[in-house]
């Protein structure tokens, strides 16, 4: 038996990949076709490959085990990511950044380590730029800036991906598709407006689909999206998914302080000093979400 990665998977076939990059079409064993044990992307198998014979030309391998998962991602579904890429637009579609601190907090929710690269540079003027860099004072996350058309910061890009599995997020229309193409050309991965895709009738469904880096490493592309929920989450442990509240950890003054409008405050006294403002704006706005869904 051999040990691969399912790359892919799709009407009960999955794209196995062993450790010399060579791709074999399997089948799954039936316990590993039902419930929390269903094979997905990212699994890591232990496969017999096709035997391939007179009896079995072009016959597909067999899927017998499923390793343990370091975790499971829920959308896009994904086993054994490390790390999730959140890419925004700084123009067309405009910058979103509470978005942007959303899915942050389902990343360390996950546990994953998580980076921003802020991409189309090349549709926003250097004193734009300067008043980005500006807000980003003491951001608690590394931020890359691109451009998949001009390729600034492409090699940023691509030190960052280097021998990770990476989840790319994002809404649709930033560039995930054109930076992934801009890096690997060969991956051909389709890019444009959805209406676009519409227009010239491609089909806009998509599986997740492991896509292999020639510098080390794999990717998920992902279709997008437009809304990001918090359900499984509250408010009590929010402030635990802000990681700049880590330092602060214990100095209120009262022991179950939500950092919202308590006195002796650690956190709110430090907003403008070690806390980036906008971070905390939006811990705030996102208490006021629990508190409406009656969750805190
Ligand atoms: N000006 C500019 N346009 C870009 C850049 N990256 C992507 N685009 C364009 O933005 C649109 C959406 O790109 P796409 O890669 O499909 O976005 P995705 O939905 O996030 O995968 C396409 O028309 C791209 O040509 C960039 O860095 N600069
Ligand atoms: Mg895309
Ligand atoms: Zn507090």
């Amino acid at each position: 038996m051999q040990q691969g990665k399912v790359v892919k998977a799709a009407g009960g076939f999955f794209t196995v990949r062993d450790e010399h990059g060579e791709e074999y079409v399997c089948r799954a064993r039936g316990m590993l076709k039902r419930g929390s044990k269903s094979l997905i992307v990212g699994d890591n198998v232990l496969f017999e490959p096709p035997q391939k014979g007179p009896s079995c030309p072009d016959g597909e391998g067999i899927i017998e085990k499923m390793l343990p998962r370091s975790n499971l991602l829920q959308r896009p579904r994904v086993a054994n990511v490390d790390q999730l890429a959140v890419i925004m637009s700084l123009r067309s579609p405009d910058c979103d950044w509470q978005l942007i601190s959303r899915m942050l907090v389902l990343a360390e929710k996950e546990g994953l380590f998580a980076f921003i690269c802020l991409n189309k540079t090349d549709l926003t003027a250097k004193n734009e730029l300067s008043k980005i860099d500006d807000l980003l004072d003491n951001y608690p996350y590394k931020v890359i800036y691109t451009s998949a058309l001009n390729g600034t910061g492409l090699d940023k890009l691509e030190e960052c991906l280097k021998g990770q599995c990476t989840v790319l997020a994002g809404p649709s229309g930033v560039g995930k598709s054109s930076l992934l193409n801009a890096l690997q050309p060969g991956l051909a991965l389709q890019t444009g407006t959805v209406s676009d895709k519409i227009k010239r009738g491609r089909h806009t469904t998509r599986q997740a689909e492991l896509l292999t880096l020639q510098a080390g490493g794999s990717v998920v592309d992902t279709p997008g999206f437009t809304r990001l929920d918090f359900s499984g989450l509250d408010g009590d442990s929010l402030a635990d998914y802000f990681p700049e509240f880590e330092p602060l950890r214990g100095q209120c003054g009262f022991r179950d302080c939500r950092h919202i409008s308590e006195h002796k405050c650690a956190v709110q006294e430090e907003i403008g000093i070690s806390l980036n403002p906008m971070r905390y704006e939006h811990y705030k706005s996102f208490i006021g979400e629990f508190e409406k869904q009656g969750v805190y």
